[in-house]
C-alpha cells in the first residue's frame, strides 16, 4: 500500500499566510495518518514561481522575479516545520529538473496532437494568472476573487485542445463519482465541463518568466501547466523518504503515481478538476484518485488573502500557543470542505475549553492521581467494559473518515471519546474510591481505564497534535504511534511520569 498527498504549490508573489497553512496542515494530517497505518507515504508541497503574478510583484518591488522567488520560497519552506508539516519534499518550479520534465511532458502532449497555434483574446486577471469565462466576470469587469480590473488581452499562443477531452472528462466524472469531493464541487466541475469546453492557451508570448517552450523560444508555458505538472515531476527527483524499502525508494514515480489526494482550495477547482485530468490524458499519464476541495478561511466575511490584506498571521499564533493549537483550531473550527470564519476569539475559546480543559486537564489529573494514589504505577488488568464499548471500532471509523478526507468529522469522533473520558472521571470519582481501602481494585481499574483511554485517543490525535501527542505518550510510558496501537487495551502502560501542562492557560 502507498499513499501520496499534495498541497497546491503556492505563489511566491507574497509571504505565506493562514490560508496556506490550512491546506498544508490538512494534507499533513492525512500523511501522518497513513504513516501510522504503516503505508509508504509521500507528502508534497512547494512553490509556484513562474508566471505573471510573480513577475508583476517582483517588478513592483524593483527586483528580479528570481530574487523574489528565492526570498519567498524560503519563507514558504520555513512555514512547513513551524506548523509541524512533515512534507517529504518541497518542490520549487524553478528547479531545473522540474523545468526539463515540464518540457518533456508538454512536448509529448504536442506530439500526441493536442497542441496548435492560434490567437487568444479574452478578459484576463493577472493575479489569478487566468483568462475568465463570461460567467466569471463581475460587473465593472472585475475579478470576482481579487476585485481588480480585468485586462483585455490578445496574444499569439499555442493552444491546448481541451475541447478534445469533453467526452472523456464527462465519462470520467460519471464513472468516478469520488474523483472530486465534496459533492457540491464535483457538481460544479461537471457542470463546467457540460457547459462545453473551449481550448485554452498553453503558452504565453509576452512573458519571459516561465519554462521555455522547446519548439518556439519566443514562448514560455502558461504557468498553470508548469505548476500542475509539479505533482508529477517531483517524484522523479525528490529524495526517497528513509522509511521506504529499497524497491519503493528506487523509483518514486512507480511507487506513488498516481496521487491519492490533491488537496486544494475552491479557488483553483477548475484547473485541477478539468484542465489537469485532460492534460494527463493528453500525456498518457494516469489520473489522480481524488481531488478534495476545501473552502476559504474568511475574515470579516471576505476571503482571507494577501492581496486583500486581511490576514491573520499564523506565526504570531504559533509563537504564543504552539503549532498544535493552531492545527487543532483550524481542523476543528473550519470543517474541511466548507468556508469558515476565523477569529482570535474563536481560537481562544477552542484553546481554553477543548485543548486546555477537555484534554490537557484530563491528562494532568489522571497522571497526578496515578502518582498520588499508586506512586505512578498501574496494576495490570482489564479496562472498564462500559468504556471499552464506547471505543469499539473507533480507529476503523477514523480511517474511514480520513480516507474520504473528512478531517473535521474524524476529529469530532475522537473528541467525543475525550469527552467520554471526562464524564468517566466524574462518574467514578476516583478521589472517593481512594478513601476506601475495600475499593482498591475499583480504583485500579478506573485509573487503568483512564490512562489507557487517554493513550488511545492520543494515538489517534497524533496527526492533528503531533507535538503534544508525543509528549503525552512519553509521559504515559507508551510511545507507540502505529494505528494498531489505537485499540483500547493494547497499551500495556506500567508506569507514568510527571507531565508539564500540555496547553498552559497563562501564555
Ligand atoms: O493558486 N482560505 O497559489 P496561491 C483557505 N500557485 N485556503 C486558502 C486561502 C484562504 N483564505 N488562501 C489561500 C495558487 N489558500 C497556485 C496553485 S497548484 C498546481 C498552483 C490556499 O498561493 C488554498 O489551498 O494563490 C488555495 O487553493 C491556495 O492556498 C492558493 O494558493
Amino acid at each position: 500500500m502507498s499513499f501520496y498527498v499534495t498541497t497546491p504549490i503556492y505563489y511566491v508573489n507574497a509571504a505565506p499566510h493562514l490560508g496556506h497553512a490550512y491546506t498544508t496542515i490538512a494534507a499533513d494530517v492525512m500523511a501522518r495518518h497513513h504513516r501510522q497505518r504503516g503505508e509508504a507515504t509521500f507528502f508534497l508541497t512547494g512553490t509556484d514561481e513562474h508566471g505573471e503574478p510573480v513577475a508583476d510583484a517582483a517588478h513592483a518591488l524593483g527586483i528580479s522575479p528570481q530574487e523574489l522567488a528565492d526570498r519567498n520560497a524560503e519563507r514558504f519552506k520555513a512555514l512547513a516545520p513551524q506548523i509541524e508539516a512533515s512534507n517529504d519534499f518541497f518542490i520549487r518550479t524553478t528547479d531545473p529538473q522540474h523545468m526539463a520534465a515540464v518540457q518533456q511532458v508538454l512536448t509529448r502532449v504536442r506530439e500526441n496532437g493536442f497542441v496548435y497555434q492560434g490567437t487568444y483574446e479574452g478578459w484576463y486577471c493577472p493575479r489569478c494568472a487566468d483568462f475568465k469565462a463570461e460567467n466569471e466576470i463581475d460587473e465593472d469587469l472585475r475579478c470576482p476573487i481579487h476585485h481588480i480590473e480585468l485586462t483585455r488581452e490578445q496574444e499569439d499562443s499555442y493552444f491546448f485542445k481541451l475541447s478534445a477531452f469533453q467526452e472523456r472528462l464527462e465519462a470520467l466524472f460519471v464513472e468516478r463519482e469520488d474523483f472530486v469531493a465534496p459533492r457540491s464541487r464535483y457538481n460544479e466541475a461537471l457542470s463546467f465541463i457540460r457547459s462545453g469546453l473551449r481550448d485554452v492557451p498553453l503558452t504565453r508570448h509576452k512573458l519571459t518568466w516561465g519554462v521555455p517552450v522547446p519548439w518556439d523560444e519566443e514562448h514560455v508555458f502558461y504557468v498553470w501547466f508548469d505548476a500542475l505538472l509539479s505533482y508529477y515531476t517531483a517524484l522523479a527527483y525528490a529524495p526517497a523518504p528513509p522509511t521506504l524499502d529499497a524497491e519503493q525508494a528506487s523509483n518514486l514515480t512507480k511507487t506513488f503515481w498516481p496521487a491519492n489526494y490533491h488537496l486544494i482550495g475552491k479557488d483553483i477547482l477548475r484547473f485541477h478538476a478539468v484542465y489537469w485530468p485532460a492534460l494527463l490524458m493528453a500525456a498518457e499519464l494516469e489520473l489522480p484518485e481524488h481531488i478534495f476541495v476545501h473552502g476559504f478561511l474568511l475574515m470579516d466575511g471576505e476571503k482571507m488573502s494577501k492581496s486583500l490584506g486581511n490576514v491573520l498571521d499564523p506565526f504570531t499564533v504559533i509563537e504564543r500557543f504552539g503549532a498544535d493549537a493552531l492545527r487543532f483550531y483550524l481542523m476543528r473550527d473550519v470543517p474541511l470542505g466548507q468556508d469558515g470564519s476565523v477569529s482570535t476569539a474563536a481560537f481562544e475559546q477552542r484553546y481554553e475549553t477543548e485543548l486546555a480543559n477537555d484534554l490537557g486537564n484530563l491528562a494532568s489529573r489522571t497522571i497526578a492521581m496515578i502518582s498520588r494514589y499508586r506512586g505512578g504505577t498501574l496494576v495490570p488488568g482489564e479496562v472498564d467494559p462500559a468504556v471499552r464499548e464506547d471505543f469499539l471500532g473507533l480507529s476503523e471509523r477514523i480511517s474511514e473518515c480520513l480516507d474520504r478526507a473528512e478531517l473535521t468529522v474524524a476529529l469530532e469522533e475522537i473528541w467525543q471519546r475525550v469527552r467520554r473520558l471526562n464524564r468517566y472521571v466524574e462518574e467514578q470519582a476516583p478521589w472517593q474510591l481512594a478513601k476506601d481501602e475495600a475499593r482498591a481494585g475499583d480504583l485500579d481499574r478506573v485509573l487503568r481505564t483512564l490512562a489507557e483511554g487517554i493513550r488511545t485517543v492520543t494515538v489517534l490525535l497524533w496527526p492533528y497534535l503531533p507535538v503534544s501527542a508525543e509528549r503525552l505518550l512519553d509521559a504515559l510510558g507508551a510511545p507507540g504511534l502505529s494505528l494498531a496501537r489505537a485499540a483500547l487495551g493494547s497499551g500495556g502502560i506500567e508506569h507514568v511520569n510527571p507531565l508539564e501542562p500540555l496547553f498552559p492557560k497563562d501564555v
